[in-house]
């Protein structure tokens, strides 16, 4: 397993040209002292390009948010992995639950993009996590880690991927679970990708959800959190910066 955390900034539907600008004092923030973690932008598909671009050398990774699972063909609106590496992305956010959810994203589906971003050689992150009903009943880690079985396929098997704990309700709500429910899940988690893909499997999990400059130190240091999957205070530089700063 990785031992560098990993820090990754989702804008979801946000951004613009004038996001350059934020991408800038990341490089000069890293210029000053270097970043004890590695650290991935996704911004929406259309600016990874210019995003790719500005970071030059820097040592922040680019990333997209979802991508198709064919490699090409008549699929309006749509984006593959290959279309997003020939743009800059090497890393692609898979199975949100904005798009698990809103989108009706199944496991299969999702498990059909991870093998699309293998193929094109993006670095995949898989997200996982219960809805607050599923939790209330008691069900949050039967449902999560049944998620974790049916996403991952066979194809993983000893390859270096990312999974992001995300309970549904902790997104973009500004409610957290506590750093032991976020530890149990994240060994119930580590459990099933080694039932899945087998003990040598080297998966980093990130906790996600409502994670800012404040609880950020916490929670990068609970057990078996490998990094964060950060959405609203990725947006600002500073914010970012801060979360960047706890690790
Ligand atoms: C969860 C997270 C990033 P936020 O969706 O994926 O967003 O930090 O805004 O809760």
């Amino acid at each position: 397993k990785q031992s560098v955390k990993l820090i990754a900034g989702n804008w979801k539907m946000n951004g613009s040209a004038a996001s350059l600008a934020e991408i800038e004092a990341m490089k000069a923030d890293a210029a000053m002292s270097p970043w004890q973690a590695e650290v991935v932008v996704f911004p929406p598909a259309p600016l990874i390009d210019r995003v790719s671009r500005a970071v030059g050398t820097a040592p922040i990774g680019v990333g997209a948010q979802d991508c198709r699972a064919e490699a090409s063909g008549a699929f309006t609106g749509c984006v593959s992995a290959e279309i997003l590496h020939d743009a800059g992305a090497r890393w692609v956010i898979l199975g949100h639950s904005e798009r698990r959810h809103g989108l009706r994203e199944t496991d299969a589906v999702v498990a059909a993009k991870v093998e699309g971003a293998l193929r094109a050689g993006l670095h995949p992150i898989v997200c996982v996590g219960e809805t607050l009903e599923q939790r209330d009943a008691g069900q949050a880690e039967a449902v999560v880690a049944a998620q974790v079985t049916a996403s991952l396929p066979e194809a993983l098997s000893g390859r270096d991927f990312t999974l992001a704990y995300e309970p549904v309700w902790a997104i973009g709500s500004g409610r957290t679970p506590t750093t032991e429910e976020i530890a149990r899940m994240h060994a119930v988690i580590a459990d099933a990708v080694a039932a899945r893909l087998g003990e040598a499997a080297v998966a980093r999990i990130l906790y996600g959800g409502s994670v800012n400059p404040t609880n950020a130190p916490d929670i990068l240091a609970t057990p078996g959190v490998d990094g964060a999957l950060v959405g609203g205070a990725s947006l600002k530089a500073e914010d970012f910066l801060a979360i960047i700063r706890a690790v």
